[in-house]
């Protein structure tokens, strides 16, 4: 038998469910796909090889946890293209197999995820590259991604680059600058209305001198000589050691331009380990920041839920579960604050007191709130066990299986 779970004032448990309800998370379609890092791949017998079976496994993930409707979709790893990276057939004809695929399955294509970083090309750059040729060619490429996006029912472009310099005057910073900034208004420009662009920035990775966008400040800048409709995306992986996120995430929400996440954890670097499981105060740390803005307007902050993450050795579809689950126990837990008190021993000084309305949130144990919330939805009160129990990753594994140890699937990312 659970304690009751106590709410601040303000709070009622039906108010919190409501808020829940409108709490969805995008997974990715690469979490379901055998990844690995430059040293190799282990394979797995139940990951997705096909787009279908990706969208397939997403639409698991959403039938059992009942918050994760749409997929984020990487151009090159999910549409057909050819050796030279040029989509096969009309973006209109691609999107539109791989949007009905997704019908099919009971989700739809979330955010679309150019990719300028694995073309031998792009040695040197992309958008941002020293050669026209090859900014153009870059340009052309997520060009065509506004245009997938559009026939796929999207409005969000997601924007990573790779951009950058290995050496001390390999590049002249400024000029890619200007290329950068010419770049995204251009492409900003193509966007039909309804669409938002998120800029994402990394600090290092591939490249380790110099990136083109390295840090939130450069992407908010980017973001804001870019257009209305571009924003920061925050992946908790790309940070430098010690960095306050959730300092990050209340500046941006401040200035209006904070845009979406890619959720995972990290010991070191971007080591894209499962959300919440190095540092989960500090997941619920950056939840408080947006539970205590929605709190202040009253109104729900538009901001794109995303994982990014890759499932080297966990397998795929629990690692997602178990991500989406401990997505939901933070976020409630961060709505459990109660931020007049906090508010009100701040005004008289007290620390410990303020820290501490924070603290006994973080502490409270939301998982019986939650497999009642679900149960209530006619979900699984345990989305995992659930899983678990439901013979899809076997009926996978022996699907899927003999393609793999034929040396096929997967997708080309490592
Ligand atoms: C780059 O490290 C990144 O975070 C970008 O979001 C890419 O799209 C993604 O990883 C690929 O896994
Ligand atoms: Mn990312």
């Amino acid at each position: 038998m659970n304690a009751p779970m106590h709410l601040p004032p303000h709070l009622t448990e039906s108010a919190l469910a409501a808020r829940l309800d409108r709490f969805t998370i995008e997974t990715p379609s690469w979490g379901y796909a055998d990844t690995g890092t430059r040293f190799g791949k282990f394979l797995q017998a139940a990951a997705a090889g096909t787009i279908d079976e990706k969208l397939a496994d997403a639409g698991h993930v959403h039938r059992l946890t009942g918050c994760c409707p749409t997929v984020a979709l990487h151009v090159l790893w999910d549409f057909p293209h050819d050796d030279a990276g040029r989509l096969v057939g009309t973006p209109a004809a691609a999107a539109t197999a791989v949007a009905g695929s997704a019908k099919s399955h009971a989700v739809a294509i979330g955010s679309i995820n150019p990719n300028v970083f694995q073309d031998q090309r792009y040695k040197f750059g992309s958008v941002t590259n020293i050669d026209p040729a090859v900014r153009s060619v870059a340009m052309a490429h997520l060009m065509s991604s506004v245009e997938l996006a559009k026939a796929a029912g999207s409005n969000l472009l997601s924007l990573w680059f790779a951009d950058g310099s290995n050496y001390p005057a390999q590049a002249n910073i400024r000029e890619r600058k200007r290329w950068m900034h010419n770049a995204l208004e251009a492409l900003h420009a193509a966007m039909p209305p309804g669409m938002t662009m998120l800029v994402e920035y990394k600090p290092f990775e591939p490249t380790f001198y110099h990136t083109d966008i390295a840090d939130w400040g450069m992407a908010a800048s980017f973001a804001r000589g870019a257009g209305p409709h571009a924003k920061v995306l925050v992946d908790t992986g790309h940070h430098l050691q010690g960095t306050n996120i959730e300092h990050i995430v209340a500046f941006l929400i401040a200035e209006g331009l904070l845009g979406g996440f890619h959720f995972n954890d990290r010991k070191y670097a971007d080591d894209d380990l499962t959300m919440g499981s190095i540092d989960p105060y500090q997941l619920f740390r950056i939840f408080a920041e947006i539970a205590q803005a929605e709190r202040e307007t009253g109104k729900d902050l538009a901001i794109a839920y995303m994982i990014d993450q890759s499932h080297n050795i966990k397998p795929k579809i629990e690692a997602m579960i178990q991500t989406v689950m401990t997505a939901q126990e933070h976020f409630v837990k961060a709505m459990l604050i109660d931020f007049d008190a906090a508010a009100a021993a701040r005004q008289q000084g007290d620390v410990v007191m303020a820290e501490g309305a924070w603290r006994s949130a973080y502490a409270t144990d939301v998982r019986g709130f939650l497999a009642d919330y679900r149960k209530s939805k006619g979900l699984p009160p345990d989305p995992l066990m659930a899983h678990r129990e439901s013979g899809y990753e076997a009926k996978a594994a022996a699907a899927r299986g003999g393609r793999k140890s034929a040396g096929g699937g997967g997708n080309s990312y490592a």
